[in-house]
C-alpha cells in the first residue's frame, strides 16, 4: 500500500543577519509536525530554505564589502549549522539563487505573460525596502511602512504588472468552501476586509532599481519581484516544469502542500498572491496556510536595533537543543504571541524537564539498581493501579493525537505528555517501593518497578517528535533498541517493555539549574551591550561573585577571544551626561577616526584628568544609548568594590593600535 503523502514547509528565510529564535520557533514547530507525520505513516516531504534575492540583501552585501553571492553563502552555512544542531529533519532545502530554482521561475514568468496576466506598464508608489512591499499613498500610516514604520521610497519606473484583481472572486469563494484554508480564522477575517473585500489592484511584479535577482527573461533589465521568486520555491524545489521527468513525478506527488507554516506578518503574500499565481498556472492550492504568533521579548518584537535579539545558538550551548525545542513548544501557544523570558525558560526547564522527566528517569533507574540487581524486572501480577495506569496511557496516547493531527497544539500535546511523567512520579511516591524492598515483597517490588519503566518507555515514544534527541537517550539508559517497542502503534500498549536485561544509567539528562547564575550569565552573553550600566555592572558582580566560587573562569575558545576587537584610543575631550551622575562621554582618537563612548567612570575621574590619555578600547561593541546618548564602544577598567582603575598603555604607541 502507498503511503500518503504530506509536504510542509517553513518560511524561506532571508540570510541578511544570522537567525533568531523566531525563526527557530517556526523551524521546530514545523520539524515537529514533519516528525509527527512520519511516525504516523505517512510519506512526508519537508522544505525550508533560503530567499536570497531584493534589494535589501544586496544592500547589506555592500555595505558589508561583499557581493551578495559571497555574502549569503557565509550566512546560509550558518543557518544550515543551526538547523543541523537543532535537529530540523528537512528533506530539502532550496536557495533561490541555485540553477534549478531560477529557470523555473522565469518559466513561470514567461507563461503568465503570454497568458496576459502579466503586462508592462508603469509603477509609481512607496517602495519599503526591509520589508520588500509597495504601498499606496493611502496605506502609509504618518507617511511611513504601515507594516514596520520604516522610512519609504517613492519610485516610479517601468515595471509589470500581475492581473490579481482578475482572480479575486474566484478566491473569496475558495475561502468560503475551503473553511480550513487560513488558521487562525481570524486571519481570514484580516485578509478579507483588509485586502480582498476594497478590491485588489494589480501587483508590481518587477524591479529595474537593481539587479540581484532573477531576470526577466524578455527584458533582463528588469528582475523578478522578489516575492514572486520566493513563493515559487514551494514548488520549484519539488520539480514543477522541471526537464527532468522523475522531478516531474515528484511535484505531482506532493503537490498541494499540506501546510504552509510562517508568521502573521506574511500572511497576505500566501493567503493572497501565492494562491492567485497558482490559480494562473492551473494548479491546486495548498491545502493550509498556518500563520503562527510572534516570539516576543519583553520589550516588543525582536530587532538588531532595539539590541534584543536572542540567538539559538547561545541557548543550545548551554542547555542542549531539546530542552530549547522543548521550551518552544510549551510555552508559546501556537497561533498567538508569547514573550521570551530567560525567567520562563528557567522554569521550564527545571520544572518539567530536571524535576519532572528527568527525576523520574534517575530516581527509577537507581532504584532498578538498588532493588532489581540492575535488571528490568518481568511483571508479576497487576492490580488496580496498574489497570488505571495503563487506561491513563491509552487517554494520553489518544489525545496527543487529538491535539496534534489537525490543530498542532503542541502546548497541548506536551501538556498531556506531562500527564503521564508526573504520574509516573506520583506512582512511585505512593508505592514505595523501598517500602515493597525493605518488606521483601518483591513481587509487588517487580510490578511496580516494570510498570515505571514501561511507561518512561511510552513518554519516550511519545516525545520523539518533540524532542528527537532526549529519546533515543532514555532507550539507550532503558537497555532497549528502537524498533517495535519503540513504535508509535505500540505506545499505547501497557507491557510492551521487554525484561531481563541490564539498563544503564546514565548523566541525568536534565540538570537543575541555579537559576540566579544562570540568568546573570545569560544576560551577559545574549546582550552585553542592551542592558543599563547599573545592571550590567550587577550582573557582572554576580558573574565575578559565581566565578569566585568555582575557583575558574568559565573558559572560551581563542576564537571567541579574537572576535573582541581592542584598540588604542587616546581621550580628546571629556564630559559629564546631564542628571546621570556616573556617567562621562568621551571623544576618542582611534588613529584613523574619531568616535564617542560613553563610560559609567564619573564617580572615579574627572573629565579633566582624563584628556590626553591613552586607554583600551572595545572597539567592536554595538553601539548602544545611554541616558539617550550614544556610545559607540566601551573602554577597560580594573575594579574592585570600592575602586576602578582605567587600563591604560605603560609606554606611547600610536593611537588606533591593536591590543591583544
Ligand atoms: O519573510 N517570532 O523571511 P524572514 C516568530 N523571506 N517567528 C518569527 C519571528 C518571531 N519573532 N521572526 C521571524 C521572509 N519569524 C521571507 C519569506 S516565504 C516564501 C518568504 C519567522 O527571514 C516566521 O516564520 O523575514 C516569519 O514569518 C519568518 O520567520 C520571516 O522570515
Amino acid at each position: 500500500m502507498t503511503k500518503p503523502t504530506f509536504y510542509i514547509t517553513t518560511p524561506i528565510y532571508y540570510p541578511n543577519d544570522k537567525l533568531h529564535i523566531g525563526h527557530a520557533y517556526s523551524t521546530t514547530v514545523t520539524d515537529t509536525i514533519a516528525r509527527y507525520k512520519r511516525m504516523r505513516g505517512y510519506d512526508v516531504r519537508f522544505l525550508t530554505g533560503t530567499d536570497e534575492h531584493g534589494q535589501k540583501i544586496q544592500k547589506k552585501a555592500l555595505s558589508a564589502g561583499k557581493e551578495p553571492l559571497p555574502y549569503v553563502d557565509g550566512i546560509v552555512a550558518g543557518i544550515k549549522a543551526l538547523w543541523q544542531r537543532l535537529n530540523v529533519s528537512y528533506d530539502d532545502f532550496i536557495r533561490t539563487t541555485e540553477e534549478r530554482h531560477r529557470v523555473v521561475v522565469q518559466k513561470i514568468f514567461t507563461r503568465l505573460l503570454e497568458q496576459d496576466d502579466i503586462y508592462l506598464g508603469h509603477y509609481e508608489g512607496w517602495y519599503c525596502t526591509p520589508c520588500e512591499s509597495y504601498w499606496t499613498e493611502t496605506q502609509l500610516k504618518d507617511g511611513a511602512c504601515p507594516e514596520c514604520g520604516g522610512s519609504v521610497e517613492l519610485v516610479r519606473e517601468e515595471s509589470y504588472f500581475f492581473r490579481m484583481g482578475k482572480y479575486a472572486d474566484r478566491l473569496i469563494r475558495y475561502y468560503e468552501e475551503h473553511p480550513e484554508f487560513i488558521q487562525p480564522v481570524s486571519r481570514k477575517t484580516e485578509m478579507l476586509n483588509n485586502f480582498l473585500l476594497p478590491g485588489l489592484e494589480d501587483l508590481s511584479v518587477s524591479r529595474m532599481t537593481f539587479d540581484w535577482g532573477i531576470p526577466v527573461p524578455q527584458n533582463p533589465k528588469h528582475v523578478v519581484y522578489v516575492w514572486i521568486d520566493a513563493l515559487s520555491s514551494y514548488i520549484t524545489s519539488l520539480g514543477y516544469l522541471s526537464e527532468d521527468e522523475a522531478l516531474r513525478g515528484q511535484f505531482a506527488r506532493f503537490w498541494p502542500a499540506d501546510v504552509h507554516v510562517m508568521a502573521k506578518e506574511i500572511v497576505r503574500f500566501h493567503t493572497i498572491y501565492w494562491p492567485i499565481i497558482l490559480m494562473a498556472l492551473d494548479l491546486p492550492l495548498p491545502k493550509q496556510i498556518f500563520a503562527h504568533g510572534w516570539v516576543l521579548t519583553k520589550d516588543g518584537k525582536m530587532s538588531k536595533s532595539k539590541g534584543n535579539v536572542v540567538d539559538p545558538n547561545t541557548l543550545i550551548d548551554r542547555y542542549g537543543s531539546d530542552a530549547l525545542r522543548y521550551f518552544l513548544l510549551r510555552d508559546i501557544p501556537f497561533g498567538q504571541d508569547g514573550v521570551f523570558t530567560l525567567e520562563s525558560l528557567m522554569e521550564r526547564l527545571n520544572f518539567d524537564l530536571a524535576n519532572d522527566l528527568g527525576n523520574l528517569l534517575q530516581r527509577t533507574l537507581a532504584m532498578v539498581e538498588r532493588f532489581c540487581e540492575g535488571r528490568v524486572p518481568a511483571r508479576g501480577e497487576v492490580k488496580e493501579p496498574e489497570i488505571a495506569f495503563a487506561a491513563m496511557l491509552k487517554d494520553v496516547v489518544a489525545e496527543v493525537e487529538d491535539k496534534m493531527d489537525e490543530r498542532y497544539d503542541f502546548n497541548g500535546a506536551l501538556a498531556a505528555i506531562w500527564k503521564l511523567v508526573r504520574h509516573g512520579n506520583k506512582y512511585i511516591d505512593e508505592m514505595a517501593p523501598w517500602a515493597l524492598n525493605k518488606a521483601g515483597d518483591t513481587d509487588r517490588l517487580a510490578t511496580v518497578m516494570y510498570t515505571v519503566l514501561d511507561a518512561i518507555r511510552a513518554v519516550s515514544v511519545l516525545l520523539q517528535p518533540f524532542m528527537p534527541d532526549t529519546s533515543p537517550q532514555i532507550w539507550q539508559q532503558l537497555g532497549i533498541e528502537p524498533g517495535e517497542v519503540t513504535s508509535w502503534d505500540n505506545a499505547k500498549k501497557a507491557g510492551i517493555l521487554p525484561s531481563g536485561h541490564t539498563i544503564a544509567k546514565g548523566e541525568s539528562l536534565f540538570p537543575r539549574l541555579d537559576v540566579e547564575k544562570e540568568i546573570g550569565e545569560l544576560n551577559l552573553l545574549m546582550n552585553p551591550s542592551s542592558s543599563s550600566p547599573e545592571e550590567a555592572s550587577q550582573n557582572n558582580e554576580k558573574a565575578k561573585a559565581d566565578t569566585k566560587v568555582e575557583g575558574v573562569t568559565s573558559l572560551i575558545a581563542i576564537d571567541d577571544f579574537t572576535k573582541v576587537e581592542l584598540r588604542v584610543a587616546q581621550v580628546i575631550s571629556a564630559s559629564k551626561v546631564e542628571k546621570a551622575d556616573k556617567l562621562l562621554i568621551l571623544q576618542l582618537d582611534v588613529g584613523d577616526h574619531q568616535r564617542q563612548v560613553v563610560s559609567g567612570i564619573a564617580k572615579y575621574y574627572t573629565p579633566e584628568s582624563l584628556i590626553g590619555q591613552k586607554v583600551v578600547l572595545v572597539a567592536n561593541l554595538q553601539p548602544v544609548k545611554l541616558r539617550g546618548v550614544e556610545s559607540h564602544g566601551m573602554i577597560l577598567a580594573a575594579s574592585t568594590e570600592d575602586q576602578l582603575v582605567l587600563v591604560t598603555v605603560a609606554k606611547d604607541i600610536a593611537n588606533g593600535a591593536k591590543v591583544k
